[in-house]
C-alpha cells in the first residue's frame, strides 16, 4: 500500500508521525514538503491550486493508492472536482475533524479556530461546524506569523510566547471549549499555545481525527515494516535536520523540482 501524504513543509509531520504510529506495518509513505514555496498561508487561491495540482502529478508518478492532505489550506482551497479528478481516495483534514467534534460536543459549546489567512477566509471549519446544533459561538483567527517561525525551527521560547500571546489575547474572554488547530504546523507549538489558554479549553488536534479515517480505510496485507520516503522542493539538509530532532531518525530526504516531474 502506497501513501502519499504532503503539505505546504514539515508541519504536515505531525500528521505523519500518527499515521506511522497508528497505521499497522506495511505501508510506503511518499512525504512531499513544498518548502521551497511555504508559506501556503496568504498566497492566492489560483497559484496555490497550481501548486497542489503538481504535487498531485508527483504522487500520480509515485503510483499512490490514496493522497492524505495534511495541510488544511490545501484541504480548503481544493474544489469538489479537484479531488474527484484523483482517481484515487482523497483524505481531507477538515472533514473528520468536524465530524468528530460536531457528534460529540455538548450543546452551547463555543469554538475557537487558529489557521492560516486562507483556511480563515475559506471558512470551512466554521461553516461545516455550525450544521450541528452544538455551538452557540463559533470565533476563528489567522495566525499568519507562525508558519515561518516553526518553519525556522523555532517552537519554543520567548519569541514563541510573545506570538502565541499577540495573537491568543482575542480569546481570553470567550474561554472557549474547544481550540481548533487548523493548520498542520501548529501543534509544534501546542505548549505554548495551551499556557495562554484557560485551562478548561479542549485543545484539537486535526491529526488525530484524519489518521483514524486513513487507518479505517487501509486494509494492510504485507508483513514488512513501513517505510517513508521524503520529497522536498527546498533545501534538503534543513529538512534532514527537522527531520532529526523531530522524529528522532536521520532519513533519505530527495530534493524534487515540481515543474520536471510533472
Ligand atoms: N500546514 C499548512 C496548513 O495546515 O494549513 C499550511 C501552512 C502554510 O503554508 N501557511
Amino acid at each position: 500500500l502506497r501513501i502519499g501524504v504532503f503539505d505546504s513543509g514539515i508541519g504536515g509531520l505531525t500528521v505523519l508521525k500518527r499515521l506511522v504510529e497508528t497505521l499497522p506495518e506495511g505501508v510506503s509513505f511518499h512525504y512531499f514538503a513544498d518548502t521551497a514555496r511555504v508559506p501556503y498561508g496568504s498566497k492566492p487561491v489560483e497559484t496555490l491550486r497550481r501548486y497542489v495540482r503538481e504535487i498531485f502529478d508527483l504522487f500520480a508518478h509515485l503510483n499512490v493508492d490514496a493522497i492524505v492532505t495534511a495541510c488544511n489550506t490545501s484541504d480548503s482551497i481544493l474544489t469538489q472536482s479537484d479531488k474527484a479528478e484523483l482517481g484515487v481516495p482523497y483524505f481531507s483534514i477538515i472533514d473528520p475533524t468536524v465530524r468528530r467534534i460536531g457528534e460529540s460536543a455538548p450543546g452551547n459549546s463555543t469554538v475557537a479556530i487558529i489557521a492560516t489567512e486562507n483556511t480563515v477566509k475559506k471558512s470551512l471549519y466554521l461553516r461545516k461546524l455550525f450544521r450541528y446544533e452544538s455551538f452557540s459561538k463559533i470565533v476563528q483567527k489567522a495566525c499568519p506569523l507562525f508558519v515561518p517561525l516553526i518553519e525556522e525551527g523555532i517552537w519554543e521560547g520567548e519569541i514563541v510566547d510573545s506570538i502565541v500571546k499577540y495573537y491568543l489575547n482575542d480569546f481570553a474572554e470567550i474561554e472557549p471549549d474547544f481550540m481548533i488547530l487548523g493548520c498542520t504546523h501548529y501543534p509544534f507549538i501546542k505548549n505554548s499555545i495551551e499556557r495562554f489558554l484557560p485551562s478548561k479549553t479542549k485543545v484539537v488536534d486535526p491529526s488525530e481525527y484524519i489518521v483514524r479515517d486513513v487507518a479505517d480505510w487501509a486494509t494492510i496485507l504485507s508483513p514488512e515494516p513501513s517505510t517513508v520516503d521524503y520529497y522536498v522542493s527546498g533545501n534538503t539538509r534543513i529538512f534532514q535536520d527537522i527531520l532529526k530532532r523531530y522524529l528522532g531518525r536521520f532519513e533519505n530526504v530527495k530534493g524534487v523540482d515540481l515543474n520536471v516531474t510533472g
